[in-house]
């Protein structure tokens, strides 16, 4: 059995336990109920999408697993949903990857800033960028702009999870590359990655650090081979096929 008591042989058990940890994030303060419906959202386009990871986006989490190792300097942007749905997983990547975590806020309250630091050192983070928000995003005029200066505001690489915003076009327009997951390969973070992931991110951030892990004593060459291969257009387009296909049976 599992923390929510659903054997998980039970067909709708990924789904069931996504529910649950997003419930016990708003019960916990950490994520906001808007977050039920940005929920909502990821589920449908996961459910034409076969509730499982494409042989395209698979691709995608190959590279994004590359791009990170290749980095000088990766961070992965934690918001209330990936707090909730993904705090462990999280940290295996950021040590895997040798990234920096920084929580980063559409709805920002100090409260909530502090709750998910501290939710994600009780899954083992060491260290979790954010509250200092001594720098901004040039070009935003809502609370994601706010960003610490030796943190998100300094990457070359930003892993950037759920958020169909302008952060990631004004992150693009500074020259940081971005690294998105989000189930909707139309949302406008996709378009300005570099690395689109269209896949849940319960799924995806577990692929990526086994990627990461098998890529780790791999030469700067073939990192950037893996890169190289990958085509952004061609993964947004095969997302975008797979889900006007759906099967909704
Ligand atoms: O915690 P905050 O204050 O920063 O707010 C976070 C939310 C998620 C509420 C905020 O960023 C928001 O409203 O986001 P949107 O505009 O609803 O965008 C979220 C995107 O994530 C949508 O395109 C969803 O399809 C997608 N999504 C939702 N759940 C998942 C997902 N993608 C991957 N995996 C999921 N589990």
């Amino acid at each position: 059995m599992s923390e929510i008591d659903i054997p998980e042989s039970h067909p709708r058990y990924e789904s069931l336990l996504t529910r649950h940890r997003i419930e016990a994030g708003v019960e916990k303060g950490i994520t906001s109920k808007q977050g039920l419906i940005a929920q909502g959202r990821g589920e449908a386009f996961d459910y034409l999408l076969g509730e499982e990871t494409t042989p395209s986006a698979k691709r995608a989490e190959r590279a994004a697993a590359a791009q990170l190792l290749l980095a000088e300097k990766p961070v992965l942007s934690v918001n209330g949903n990936v707090a909730a749905l993904v705090p462990g997983e999280m940290v295996e990547l950021a040590d895997a990857t040798d990234a920096d975590i920084e929580v980063n806020l559409f709805n920002r309250t100090r409260k909530r800033m502090v709750a998910i630091a501290d939710h994600l050192q009780e899954h083992g983070a060491t260290e979790v960028k954010g509250l200092a928000a001594d720098a901004r995003i040039p070009g935003l005029d809502h609370e994601r702009a706010k960003v610490d200066e030796d943190g998100i505001y300094a990457a070359d690489v930003v892993l950037v999870p759920l958020e169909d915003g302008d952060r990631a076009q004004a992150l693009a327009e500074m020259g940081t590359s971005e690294i998105v997951i989000d189930l909707n390969p139309r949302s406008r973070s996709t378009q300005h990655a570099t690395v689109p992931i269209v896949d849940n991110i319960i799924r995806a951030i577990p692929n990526i650090t086994e990627h990461a892990r098998e890529l780790a004593d791999s030469g700067h060459e073939q990192l950037e081979q893996c890169l190289k291969e990958f085509d952004a257009a061609d993964a947004l387009d095969n997302a975008e096929q797979t889900i006007r296909q759906g099967d909704l049976s």
